[in-house]
């Protein structure tokens, strides 16, 4: 049947009247939806039903952008980026999907006359949380832009059932509860049953010639899988664009089931049914730390491999050869967590498709590009031989193979260098064989990039220095970005307010337009309303902190914020030693002149992250101490803010007025937080570390509160023999506070609780805290200085927010575009029944 046809046809009464995106019709909708869907009326109805009916109303006002976008695109055929990525942290859809229609107010009007709070109604939705940080929420932004920009896409990636744990804190300590956030059901997917397709997995391989003298291969697996795919649209901003973000599902294949039953092993049938769905159960919680969990490559095979079947799919509904892939398709690996897809696409076309190896060859490299996201070496994907033999037999030798080929090509390029080829190969057999994920993805994809200026050089001189040396033209640098729809129109609609009253809406897809506020930085007018604006936020904030950490905040004080997952190269307890400088200065000093500041914490730990967990406990130790202390409670505070998520982050950015950027230097690879908070108005102090560079750059060095070694600096120190106890001797205040934790202070006299940090940071300090402490301090007391002349520091926060443009991922995504994808923008006309009667 004929797509538009088919479209048209049941476009008499839905999409005119149902689509509607007036309030009254809003109403209706919202009504009937309670009715027929949720099976309530008012006076039965819980929040959660009041929260599904109103979702059930927009989701029909999407799906007619949806359904025309994909005739669109089938129509046209059309080149499409494929993102794949073992995490996608979306947020909350409700808000966004408003916002993104254009009916945000209609709708909050809608809600409020029918006598319902609609804030409340939005807060009922459950996040889905299906990633640990920066690289899941990356992924979240860039389809959100891809669909902004009108650019084909799909986003394929896990449909965990259970999304990144929530973490609360007990006595000071963090504690993880599963995250059901499918509890009271999905109102954003819809299930494709039709798309399913089955994944193998174990087993052994069979090699025979053929009677015409080729060579099969047939893997016999000893398990099969079967992927359900779930599709959420993603809708662009005020265009008819709705791309689609397709999460796979593990199910137990009803056939594979027959033959166990049938031997009559029914116990054994139900167990295998088990432990197929067990694959997309959980999001594996550690963030940057490689775990080398079977379960863990069998979840990156089964949705890299429904990704691809899927893909193929597509191409052959479409009626197109599979030596094209590569021209429909641009696969974009976030990380080498999807990395498996090199091997599974020449699985697929040479042992599936018959294709020659060479050629197969050629559309792979054409078809992929890989993106790396950390320098650090414990994050850096490998898999024992042994173990990845068990899982995927037919793709070790896969490997192999692309290896044998490979290390040909080196050889030749370096005659006699074995060492480099030792070096570069996709096996490391340095000792206990293992699988090198990063070599892999670098060589086959044609292009290799970092997610900002120095990480993308450090890629180049350090961890990937040799793929460099080989293929200097595959690297390029594409600077992260976030959306503003999302960080500044839905977190922050008091600056939204001020900022398109004052230079229009188009900066809303055009950032740079933010440009326009720079003269407005001179008008004390503007300033007054930017800082009630500010203020307006951190009250809000302040209600947040006084219900989840009982702790009174003042609004006034200056909101100085440390948001991210917890990890030693992040430096919150560099953050920490600080603050117990400060209470110690107060202490001695009790008149001394010191602007009230509150300490903003948030973060989850990974769960078996034991010094990661200490650091939680510290912060909270001086939490307790400092905010008890009559002698500092009115001008410091600390507090950590409990399950720190998508959600939480659009309330804490907004309200921040000091972002904390305080890694080593070269160990954060990017960050998109800092870009978040500069967006928002927060002046930044941080580290020369990853993206911070660049904002510093764009804001200049005025605007911004540098500290900290230099990575040529670190790795110098590095070098000569880094002897943090030195350190520690050399500086009274240092050691002062070190002894303090050490002596039990911030532990209720517990001498041994913070032991094993306190030693870490004496004998090792591998993050060169005691290195940057003297100069952070410092650092400091310049922000406390700025800070008390409240006209220059809103003139700064002007300024950062005005020269935030960089950092839209609409730019990453026109840079990737670009260079890398050459994927052409799509615009989308929406099926009417004009079609019909055309
Ligand atoms: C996790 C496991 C393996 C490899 C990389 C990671 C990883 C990296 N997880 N999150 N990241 C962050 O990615 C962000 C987006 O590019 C960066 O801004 C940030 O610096 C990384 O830490």
């Amino acid at each position: 049947m004929d797509t538009r046809a088919a479209a048209a046809a049941v476009d008499h009464r839905p999409l005119s009247e149902r689509a509607a995106l007036n309030k009254e019709a809003l109403k209706q909708s919202f009504l009937d939806n309670l009715f027929h869907t949720q099976g309530k009326f008012p006076a039965l109805a819980s929040k959660s039903d009041y929260y599904l009916a109103l979702a059930y109303a927009v989701r029909e006002r999407l799906l007619q952008r949806w359904i025309s976008t994909a005739a669109e695109y089938m129509q046209k055929g059309a080149r499409t980026v494929s993102y794949l990525s073992a995490e996608f942290l979306m947020g909350p859809h409700l808000g966004n999907n408003l916002i993104n229609l254009g009916i945000y107010d209609e709708a909050k009007q809608a809600m409020t006359e029918l006598g319902l709070n609609f804030d409340e109604l939005l807060a009922q939705e459950e996040e889905p949380g299906l990633g640990n940080g920066g690289l899941g929420r990356l992924a979240a932004c860039f389809i959100d832009s891809m669909a902004t920009l009108e650019i084909p896409s799909l986003g394929y990636g896990i449909r965990y059932e259970f999304g990144i744990f929530h973490q609360s804190i007990v006595d000071g300590w963090q504690v993880e509860k599963t995250d059901k956030w499918l509890r009271y059901g999905n109102p954003w997917e819809l299930q494709r049953p039709e798309w399913a397709v089955q994944v193998k997995l174990g087993g052994y391989t069979e090699h025979r010639s053929e009677e015409d003298g080729t060579l099969t291969v047939r893997w016999i697996p000893s398990r099969l899988v079967s992927g359900v795919p779930y599709d959420t649209p993603i809708l662009g901003y005020r265009n008819n664009t709705a791309n689609t973000l397709r999460l796979w599902s593990a199910q137990a294949p009803e056939s594979f089931d027959f033959e166990v039953f049938n031997r009559g092993d029914y116990y054994g049938a139900v167990m295998q049914k088990m432990s197929s769905e067990n694959l997309s159960k959980v999001l594996y919680p550690n963030d940057e730390h490689e775990g080398g969990k079977e379960l863990r490559l069998e979840q990156q095979y089964f949705f890299v491999s429904c990704s691809l079947q899927d893909m193929i799919r597509i191409m052959q509904g479409q009626r197109l050869p599979l030596e094209h892939f590569h021209e429909k398709f641009a696969v974009q690996l976030n990380d080498t967590h999807p990395a498996i897809a090199v091997a599974e696409l020449m699985r697929l076309l040479v042992d599936e498709h018959k294709m020659p190896w060479n050629r197969a060859w050629q559309v792979t490299c054409k078809t992929f590009a890989y993106t790396n996201h950390t320098l650090m070496p414990e994050a850096l994907e490998r898999w024992p031989l042994p173990l990845f033999k068990k899982v995927l037999p037919r793709h070790l030798e896969i490997i192999f193979e692309i290896n044998a080929r490979f290390l040909d090509e080196v050889r030749r390029r370096y005659p006699g260098d074995s060492a480099r080829v030792a070096r570069l190969s996709l096996i490391d057999e340095s000792g206990p064989r293992y699988v090198r994920m990063a070599h892999l993805a670098c060589v086959g994809s044609h292009a290799i990039n970092g997610v900002a200026e120095l990480h993308t050089e450090l890629l180049k001189s350090d961890v990937l220095r040799d793929f460099y040396e080989l293929w200097p033209n595959k690297f390029s640098n594409k600077t992260n970005g976030v959306t503003p729809r999302r960080w500044m129109v839905l977190a922050n609609p008091r600056l939204t307010r001020l900022v398109s009253d004052s230079i229009g809406e188009d900066w809303i897809k055009h950032l740079d337009q933010l440009q326009k506020l720079e003269p407005l930085a001179e008008s004390a007018d503007f300033r007054s309303h930017w800082r009630e604006i500010k203020r307006a936020n951190k009250r809000a904030l302040a209600e947040v902190i006084a219900r989840r950490c009982n702790v009174a905040v003042d609004p006034d004080s200056m909101f100085d914020v440390q948001v991210k997952r917890i990890h030693e190269y992040k430096r919150q307890h560099l953050a920490a030693l600080h603050i117990i400088a400060l209470y110690l200065q107060l202490k001695a000093q009790p008149n001394l002149e010191l602007a009230p500041r509150t300490f903003i914490f948030g973060g989850k730990a990974a769960p078996g992250y034991r010094m990661a967990k200490l650091m939680i406990k510290l912060i909270t130790g001086i939490g307790d101490v400092v905010n008890r202390d009559p002698m500092v409670r009115d001008r410091l505070k600390v507090v950590f803010l409990p399950n720190f998520s998508v959600t939480n982050g659009q309330r804490i950015y907004p309200a921040a007025d000091l972002s904390e950027q305080i890694s080593t230097a070269g160990k954060e690879a990017s960050g998109t937080g800092n870009m978040k908070f500069q967006m928002n108005g927060a002046l930044t102090i941080g580290t020369m570390d990853g993206a911070n560079i660049e904002i510093r750059e764009v804001v200049g060095a005025d605007n911004f509160f540098l500290f900290g070694l230099t990575t040529p600096q670190v790795y110098a120190l590095q070098a000569q023999g880094y002897r943090p106890h030195d350190w520690y001797e050399q500086d009274p205040q240092l050691r002062e506070v070190i002894d303090m934790i050490r002596d039990g202070y911030f532990s209720r006299g517990d001498a041994s609780l913070f032991r094993p940090l306190v030693d870490s940071l004496l004998w090792h300090d591998p993050y060169f805290l005691f290195a940057d402490f003297r100069s952070y301090v410092e650092c400091q007391q310049r922000v406390g200085e700025t800070w008390v002349d409240t006209e220059r520091w809103t003139r700064m926060s002007i300024l950062n927010s005005a020269r935030s443009g960089k950092f839209s991922s609409d730019r990453s995504i026109r840079d990737y575009t670009k260079d890398i994808w050459h994927a052409p923008s799509v615009p989308v006309e929406l099926l009417t029944e004009h079609h019909v009667r055309a």
